[in-house]
């Protein structure tokens, strides 16, 4: 019998594919005491494995994790590189935020990636380009890329496999977006791809269950993890008082406001109001701001 540690690339109606040290994957049943204390086995979750050539094989110890994430649920992620589409499903920006929010409330850093920039006109591309220039101030890594168009094609992989090298990556975002469409274009797989339904722009949930792969390209191995998408992020970690702090470019002017229970709303001598009217912080962060914090009142009640 053998003993080792390997990790859970993809989950099957009980079943595990896990991911050893020589690159072998292993489907897997879950054993041991976890399942007692009714902790579920997550992707990119590190496991010790008994291969038994008599029986089948599993898992028996689910080893400590650095951090899990909730939607999608995976563990032990190095990065998040969060998906919107430029256009078609056009972004939804609040749904951005909160999701960056959980992610830094979380340990987990966040690239943000626009695809679909070849759908975008000139007078588009401007405005999205003043969007992006705020999440960059913000401290994101911003990418607009494309995956259909072949110069684009080619950018985009030189610019984004460098930050994938050596990591565990999850790509996140609505559905339709074009994330297994970026995934193919990285690693040459082949992922299901969706058209989205006319009417709505909204992508088919064609991505059903989430999966690692391998991604050899670059100076170190990484695994990139295709999920399906998702419509709606709730925030576990927030309430009204922490959101403020949620903002990093809001951070060097807390606690300068007049009032020290200020919400940053409508209140005198408020120092974000003052820098977001001096140019400083974005008006379209602080809207998702104001926006988030009539959410959370609301969700409070
Ligand atoms: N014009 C354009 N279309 C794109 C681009 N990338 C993806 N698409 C299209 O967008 C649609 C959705 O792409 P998918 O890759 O299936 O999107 P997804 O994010 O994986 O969606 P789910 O699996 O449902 O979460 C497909 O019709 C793709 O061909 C792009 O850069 N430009
Ligand atoms: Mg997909
Ligand atoms: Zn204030």
């Amino acid at each position: 019998m053998d003993n080792r540690i390997g990790r859970i690339v993809a989950g099957i109606g009980g079943n595990y594919d896990v991911l050893l040290e020589d690159g072998r994957i292993l489907r897997l049943k879950a054993r041991g005491l976890f399942r007692k204390q009714k902790i579920t086995p997550l992707l990119g979750d590190l496991v010790t494995v008994c291969e038994d050539v008599s029986e089948d094989g599993y898992f028996d110890r689910i080893l400590e994790r650095k951090n899990v994430s909730v939607r999608p649920a995976a563990a032990n992620i190095d990065q998040m590189l969060v998906v919107f589409a430029a256009r078609y499903p056009d972004p939804h920006f609040k749904l951005l935020d909160r999701f960056l929010i959980e992610c830094d409330a979380r340990g987990i850093p966040c690239l943000i990636v626009f695809n679909k920039a070849d759908l975008l006109e000139e007078k588009d591309r401007a405005k999205i380009r003043t969007i992006l220039k705020s999440y960059e101030e913000a401290g994101y890594r911003v990418f607009l890329i494309s995956t259909v168009d072949p110069d684009e094609c080619r950018r985009t992989k030189e610019e984004l496999i460098p930050f994938l090298s050596g990591k565990l990556t999850i790509f996140a975002g609505p559905s339709g977006v074009g994330k297994s469409s970026l995934i193919n274009l990285l690693i040459g797989s082949d992922q299901e791809t969706g058209i989205l339904s006319e009417k709505i722009a909204r992508g088919k949930n064609t991505t059903r269950h989430a999966r690692l792969l391998p991604i050899q390209e670059g100076d170190k191995p990484g695994l990139i993890g295709d999920t399906p998408g998702f419509s709606s992020f709730y925030m576990q970690k927030l309430t009204e008082e922490t959101l403020p702090k949620a903002y990093p470019e809001f951070r060097p002017f807390l606690g300068l406001c007049r009032f020290t229970n200020c919400r940053h709303v409508r209140e005198e001598d408020c120092a974000i109001r003052k820098a977001v009217s001096d140019g400083i912080i974005s008006r379209v962060r602080y809207r998702n701001y104001l926006e988030l914090l009539e959410d959370l009142s609301y969700e409070r009640k």
